[in-house]
């Protein structure tokens, strides 16, 4: 599939630090240890209602990532899923009375003209769910032939991994059994499906039903469970223990446990992931955004009112990534203000010097992606530029070059 659009980034003299990021599996922050190519794999979006403050809060802080990790040297093989298959879709479009195909190719471009406009670096491997139905296939086959997984003895021959079928199974979550059952519930498991052995075994083949699509396979008619989607595409093309898996937290179970269940049933035991990094949740009026609830605000919405993106980054960088937290007016207010004094400062004929300004920012990013020092760091350069002045002539474009490229916002 197709990606979106790149974005230049500009060259900053040196490198940055090494990148420190929180895992959940081991519940502690350490360095990413990535080879000269870092490999990263970030689950997409469900293409029945984008692109939302959740969503492109998200995906920023992997565009974070992305260019804190280039500062520091690496090279990013970046790849991300579209679950341009799944029940949310084809309720949405039996909804709206439209084709569920049409509804994911509108939303899927409005996704990518969001991504675009918000400077987000695209991944070098935009991959559908659909487009992988192949690989999926193969990947059932050897779970089912390894004993991992099973069909499941009925009219709907539907097929299932054991969650006994790796010895580690839970390390990611790290929850207890009775959270892992609420939230398998609540988060489009079905615990009480008979005929499997254990209410947690995941989906892995859902065997074709009338009116539903279908592909062929050696085991029937079918499609795609969710999370061996994103097993399927990480494993064939960043291998297994690649450098990040990341997404929201509300992939921390049972999205991203079972993938990385899935890819590890045939490794060996080996991590799927060295780390899996999640993003809190972003809320409105004191609620989690999201499609059920309807509360949400579309940068869409935000860009047809004029709103300046970089604004939206610098709202929501104003919070720490991993702390759930509210969007509100005063954030976009407060962003505003911020991306003003920044670009006025960033235009002054003298400054003072910008080096010791971007090693501050450097280090607050590598730090656990510390968007709020960072942000800080840059509000007292503007403010000694605007308050004091200086006499470095090349300070407002040397910052400006770093704001750029490891923000992503442009100052002039
Ligand atoms: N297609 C699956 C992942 S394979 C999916 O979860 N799609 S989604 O459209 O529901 O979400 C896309 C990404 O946005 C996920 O990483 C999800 O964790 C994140 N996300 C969804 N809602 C929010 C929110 N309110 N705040 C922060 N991130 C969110
Ligand atoms: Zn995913």
């Amino acid at each position: 599939m197709q990606s979106w659009s790149d974005t230049p980034i500009p060259a900053v003299p040196g490198t940055g630090p090494p990148l420190r990021l929180h895992d959940t599996a081991d519940s502690c922050t350490r360095p990413v240890t990535p080879g000269n190519t870092a490999t990263m794999y970030v689950c997409g979006i469900t293409p029945y209602d984008a692109t939302h403050l959740g969503h492109a809060a998200t995906y920023l802080t992997f565009d974070l990532v992305n260019r804190v990790l280039r500062d520091a040297g690496h090279e990013v093989h970046y790849v991300q899923n579209v679950t341009d298959v799944d029940d949310p879709l084809f309720e949405r479009a039996n909804r709206d009375g439209v084709d569920w195909r049409d509804l994911g190719t509108g939303e899927i471009e409005l996704f990518r003209e969001d991504m675009a406009a918000l400077r987000v670096l695209p991944p070098r491997e935009y991959v559908g769910a659909i487009e992988s139905v192949e690989e999926v296939v193969e990947l059932v086959g050897k779970l089912l032939a390894s004993g991992a997984a099973y069909a499941v003895e009925d009219e709907f021959p539907d097929i299932y991994f054991r969650t006994d079928a790796t010895e580690q199974f839970g390390y990611e979550s790290g929850y207890d059994r009775a959270t892992m059952e609420r939230l398998f519930a609540e988060r489009g498991g079905d615990p009480d499906r008979p005929g499997k052995r254990d209410p947690l075994d995941a989906l892995l083949w859902r065997a074709e039903r009338p009116g539903e699509p279908s592909w062929p396979s050696p085991f029937g008619p079918g499609r795609p469970g969710w999370h061996i989607e994103c097993s399927a595409i990480a494993v064939n093309r960043l291998g297994t223990e690649f450098d990040i898996q990341g997404g929201g937290s509300d992939l921390i179970y049972p999205h991203h446990e079972y993938s990385a269940a899935h890819g590890e049933a045939l490794a060996a035991g080996r991590r799927f992931a060295r780390h899996y990094v999640h993003t809190g949740m972003i809320g409105l009026d004191g609620e989690k955004m999201s499609k059920s609830k309807g509360n949400l605000v579309l940068v869409s919405k935000l860009r047809a009112r004029g709103v300046d993106p970089a604004v939206i980054r610098l709202g929501l960088f104003a919070g720490h990534y991993r702390a759930d937290r509210m969007w509100t007016d005063s954030v976009l207010t407060e962003a505003d203000t911020r991306l003003r004094r920044w670009r006025e400062a960033a235009a002054v004929a003298a400054a003072p010097p910008a080096a010791d300004t971007v090693a501050r920012l450097r280090t607050h990013l590598a730090d656990d992606l510390d968007t709020p020092a960072a942000l800080a760091a840059l509000d007292a350069w503007a403010h000694d530029t605007l308050e004091y002045g200086g006499a470095d002539p090349a300070a407002g474009a040397d910052i400006a070059a770093a704001v750029d490229a490891l923000l992503g916002v442009r100052l002039r």
